[in-house]
Parts: structure tokens; sequence; C-alpha cells
């Protein structure tokens, strides 16, 4: 996917914008964000001690994209996200691309270790905080599932990014198709979730891009009472409902050229 022609500048400040998304403590998810180099300066200093705290990094742009999943589970998980928000200016220099493993975002960094690659993020977090299931067995069908969605997530990438005006309609007809395997695993498995009985990263990512189709076509679930039950009641978790009510987030787009 080369996506730099497809990309919208999201800002005239070529400044790197700091934004600073701490755990949803009481009732909703408190961020920060800083746009002018003066004030970015100034908020560096008094938050100091955010970022001591704040275990992870992100650097992305400022979209949804491919960060949904990872930032809804460490609203879930309640942890602290520091991020780093690309401008297209910014990104057009090179610099930042040419330091990428892949030469793309997002990247994430937990102390000395960067990661590049959405899903090794995820399933990274999943590790570290009891979200890859209980066992071996548990871990590869959650990987499985994962799979699934990463084919279907660039399905959705590949009509947002190449085909909207074209495919949008084929899209939403065979989206029926590709639900159904998830709809299965649902109901087969009663927990309320993919793998096992407790919540994963291919929850977390599932949940990301249906929230995705419904915005896409709003009746996309509307034959699948298992993904519908899902849908609610991942979006009814305390700290998850906190962060798709909280501002900042419902403002970023959901992808970088305008289209959803
Ligand atoms: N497999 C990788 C992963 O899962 O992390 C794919 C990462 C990827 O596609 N990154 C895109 C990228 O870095 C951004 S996500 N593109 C820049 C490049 O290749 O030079 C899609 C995207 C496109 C555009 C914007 N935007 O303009 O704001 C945002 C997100």
């Amino acid at each position: 996917m080369q996506p730099q022609h497809t990309f919208r500048a999201s800002g005239n400040d070529s400044s790197k914008n700091v934004r600073l998304i701490k755990g949803a403590s009481r009732t909703h998810f408190c961020s920060l964000h800083f746009r002018s180099s003066s004030r970015t300066q100034l908020s560096n200093r008094t938050l100091s001690c955010y970022y001591t705290m704040a275990p992870y990094t992100l650097t992305y742009f400022a979209v949804k994209g491919r960060c949904g999943a990872l930032k809804i589970m460490l609203a879930d998980k309640e942890q602290q996200l520091k991020e780093n928000l690309v401008t297209f200016d910014e990104w057009m220099k090179g610099d930042l691309k040419a330091s990428c493993v892949f030469g793309q975002l997002p990247k994430f960094e937990d102390g000395d270790l960067v990661l590049y690659q959405s899903n090794t993020m995820l399933r990274h977090l999943g590790r570290k905080h009891g979200a890859y299931g209980k066992n071996d067995c548990e871990a590869s069908l959650i990987d499985m599932m994962n799979d699934g969605v990463e084919d279907l997530r660039l399905k959705y990438i590949k009509l947002i990014y190449q085909e909207y005006e074209t495919g949008k309609e084929a899209f939403i007809k065979d989206l029926s198709n590709q639900l159904k395997p998830f709809e299965a695993a649902l109901a087969k498995n009663k927990s309320g979730f993919l793998v096992g009985d407790q919540i994963s990263f291919a929850d977390y990512n599932l949940f990301d891009l249906l929230l995705n189709f419904k915005v896409l076509c709003s009746t996309s679930l509307d034959s699948f009472s298992a993904l519908k039950s899902y849908v609610d009641k991942i979006a009814a978790r305390p700290k998850i409902k906190a962060l798709l009510e909280c501002d900042d987030f419902k403002k970023l787009p959901i992808n970088g050229n305008g289209k959803q």
C-alpha cells in the first residue's frame, strides 16, 4: 500500500503535536492536546511527571486508522498513552519515514523496546495485560481470529484508499459473507468473546473494525445478532465507553483521506 498519494494534510502546523491520554480514571477519559510549539514546551515541562508515568508512546498520524484497537485496549486496561501526532508536512520531509523499520507508522515504544506493525503492538500488549488467552491453544486461536480480522481490515483499507467510489456498494453487499465467520465464532463460544472466556486483543481489533463498518453502513450488523450484542457489550465496558465518548477520540477521522 502506498498511501502517500492519499494523504490529506491534517493541519498547517508542522511542529510535533504531543498528546497524553491518561487512563480513564473516574468517569471520563482525560486527554491533553497541545499544538503550538511554545505551549508544547511549557506543557512538556508541566507534564514531565505524567510522562514518566506513561509507559507507552505512540507515534502516528491524527487518525484512528491502524491504532483504534490499540487505544481501545489500553483504555480498557487502564494504561496511559503518550501520543506524538505526526503531520503530513512532517512525514513528507522523509526523515521519520527513513527511520521506521518498514518505512511506515505507527511506531510504538515501551521503554527501550520499539515496535512497528500494528498487530505486533496488539500482541505485545495482549501478552503484557492478560489479553492473549489462558494457554497456548487459546493464544493460537486468538492469533487465528486476529488474522481473520486483519484480512478483513485489508479489504476495508483497499476500499477506502483505492476504490471507494466504485467499490462501496459491492463491499457492503459482500460484508455479510465476510462477517459470518465472526458471528459463528461468537455464537459457538457463548462467553461474549471470540476465544475463551476473557477479552483478547483480537476482540479489541474486531470491535474497532466493526465500529468502522457501522459508520460505512449503519445497517451492516443488522442480521448478525451475536455481533450486534458483542459490539454493544464491549462499547458498554466503562473505560471503553469513556474513550468512545471522549471528544479527542470522537473527532479523530477514521481514515487519512476523509472517506469512511
Ligand atoms: N502493516 C502496517 C501496520 O499494520 O502497522 C501498515 C502500516 C501503514 O499502512 N501505515 C501507513 C503509513 O505509514 C499509515 S496507516 N503510510 C505512510 C507511507 O507509507 O509513507 C494509513 C494512513 C494513511 C494516511 C493517513 N493520513 O494521511 O493521515 C493516516 C493513515
